[in-house]
């Protein structure tokens, strides 16, 4: 469908929704009424931007489920995002949102290439987290082979990968470069030994040089996969050409605004995404504030779906770090780091304070081959590194140089943040 046509598709299912939500969920009419705005104002899709926005503490105040829509007994699932600070929020899925949330990553995965040949291990924990449940019943649904192997037991895991015969992985991206350190350790060489051709990556910040890294390591093609509890779980991801996230616009409406103002930015422009569930039944997701930075690209794109794509994720506005008055994220430290090939996989960012003044200091591993006990050279390395840091953030930093598999390691997501500031 061209995007003409998605676009009135999806001004006919937000008038629908805007309906349903001020007619049958407290919630949102008050929400609306506190925004002076009725169903009848919503004529255009450009209007959306006359409905309030919603955020993660409309979810918690709202704890465990005074947002939902739907009757307790139309729920067929719950899942939860554990925060990092106080209560969970809680999730609720009718038989209608799991069949749309597996279509929403089963046209993903088929437009990233996998199919009925393929065996996809999940390596996603299974649980209240999205991420194994979500790529499961996508993977089933367009007839893949699934090795649910969930988080956990690495060895058994490469184990797996190579006697299933596993063509594909779904996990955090800083999982499977461990997985990649370990097989190394067990002598199996991944590219040699395995079938493995492909990655579909995400539930993290990840940069373009630690997808090179892992298309070069271990010779797969690394696909960046988004999603969110809130808006499902794992939801869209990158076709073959790699060149940005597929938004499915039948289900979905993305917009991005400037944090500070709330105005949508210049077309191509970076800025906080904004995200309308157009379907969504029991928790339904209007104009939702995840933080997460990006931007969005509507040009037909080289594998011909017309569906618009938002870029690699490049931080989230609350995790970007302020140091002494400049925005640092984690990413473009991770970025940096890797053009350096004496650098391993794993860093460690951090933050405190001397007198007033913030510090910044970034712990790199080495790769193996790369710690040695000259000093002179290592002395050499780091200041490399240090200079590369400075230059990229434009702030202070210092850099230690740490052992090879001396950081923590995460099945999960990676916490790569240190704050002393705030501990
Ligand atoms: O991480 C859902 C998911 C599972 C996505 C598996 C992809 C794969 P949450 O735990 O609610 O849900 O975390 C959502 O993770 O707002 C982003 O900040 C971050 N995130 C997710 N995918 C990416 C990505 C799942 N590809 C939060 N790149 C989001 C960067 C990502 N950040």
């Amino acid at each position: 469908m061209p995007l003409s046509e998605l676009k009135s598709l999806q001004l006919k299912e937000l008038k629908m929704l805007v309906y349903k939500l001020y007619t049958f969920s407290p919630f949102y009419r008050q929400k609306m009424k506190g925004k002076g705005v009725t169903p009848e104002d919503v004529q255009t899709l450009e209007d959306v931007t006359k409905l309030p926005f919603m955020t993660k503490k409309d979810l918690r105040d709202g704890y465990p489920d005074k947002l939902f829509l739907a009757h307790p007994r139309e729920v067929v699932r719950y899942h939860a995002s554990s925060g990092t600070t106080g209560k969970p929020t809680i999730m609720g899925y009718t038989q209608n949102d799991i069949q749309n949330w597996s279509e929403s990553v089963a046209r993903g995965l088929v437009s990233a290439g996998i199919g009925t040949d393929d065996v996809l291990q999940v390596s996603y924990t299974y649980g209240l987290f999205t991420g194994g449940l979500g790529l499961h019943y996508a993977a089933e649904r367009i007839g893949a082979a699934v090795v649910p192997a969930s988080t956990g037991n690495t060895e058994r895991q490469i184990d797996l990968i190579r006697d299933m015969g596993v063509t594909a992985i779904a996990a955090t991206p800083s999982y499977l470069l461990h997985l990649g350190e370990v097989a190394e350790k067990m002598g199996i060489d991944i590219q040699r030994d395995t079938k493995l051709r492909m990655g579909i990556l995400g539930a993290e910040p990840w940069s373009q040089r630690m997808r090179d890294r892992i298309q070069d390591r271990l010779g797969i093609k690394a696909i960046d996969i988004y999603g969110a509890s809130e808006l499902s779980g794992p939801l869209w991801c990158e076709c073959s050409e790699q060149q940005g996230i597929h938004v499915w616009s039948d289900l979905a409406l993305v917009e991005i605004i400037d944090s500070a103002t709330g105005e949508h930015v210049a077309p191509g422009e970076k800025g906080e995404l904004v995200i309308t569930m157009l379907q969504k039944e029991a928790l339904p997701i209007i104009r939702y504030r995840l933080g997460d930075v990006t931007t969005l690209d509507e040009e037909v794109c080289p594998c011909g779906r017309a569906h618009p794509r938002i870029g690699r994720i490049q931080g989230r506005v609350d995790d970007m770090i302020i140091i002494r008055g400049i925005n640092v994220f984690p990413s473009q430290v991770e970025h940096s780091l890797m053009t350096n090939p004496e650098v391993g996989n794993e860093f460690q960012i951090v933050i405190d304070r001397k007198g007033a003044l913030d510090t910044m200091m970034v712990r790199a591993e080495l790769r193996p081959e790369a710690f040695g006990d000259r000093v002179f050279e290592l002395d050499a390395i780091k200041d490399r590194i240090t200079h590369k840091l400075r230059s990229t953030l434009n702030v202070g930093v210092t850099v230690e140089l740490v052992e090879p598999g001396s950081l923590p390691r995460f099945e999960g997501k990676a916490k790569r943040v240190v704050d002393k500031r705030v501990l």
